[in-house]
């Protein structure tokens, strides 16, 4: 789509730092990452919003989110298990939609965040 920066980014005409690519989804580097661990999965193909899939595009959502735990694997903070079987690391996973979903990035993306905990205290 003219004129989108994550297209342009998927495209290669704005660089990025890439981590993983196939022919439906792109993923790299955040530019200002709130943690050590902080990756952007796009598909793409270019929805605005999450709102502007539909159930055809389900494969799709869930082939992004498979991705993350993968990623994060590569990452270092996949959720593991320790000795007693009490899971630690992890990340989390987002996907902002609309203005008042905190969106900036019109080209429908999921935050992978990890590598740090400051959210632990927001429950
Ligand atoms: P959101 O608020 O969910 O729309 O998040 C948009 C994210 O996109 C934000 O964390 C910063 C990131 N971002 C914005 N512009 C660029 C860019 O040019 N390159 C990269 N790598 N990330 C960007």
């Amino acid at each position: 789509m003219d004129n989108c920066l994550f297209c342009k980014i998927a495209e290669k005409t704005i660089p990025s730092t890439a981590v993983y690519e196939d022919d439906e989804l792109y993923a790299f580097k955040d530019i200002h990452p709130h943690a050590p661990v902080h990756l952007l999965v796009i598909p793409k193909k270019h929805f605005s919003t999450l709102s502007d899939c539909t159930p055809d595009d389900a494969p799709l959502l869930g082939k992004m989110l498979a991705l993350a735990p993968r990623l994060a694997g590569e990452f270092g903070c996949a959720v593991s298990y320790d000795d007693q079987g009490q899971p630690v690391a992890g990340f989390k996973t987002v996907i902002n939609s609309g203005p008042d979903g905190g969106q900036e990035v019109y080209h429908l993306h999921m935050h992978v965040i990890g590598g740090a905990h400051p959210w632990r205290n927001e429950r």
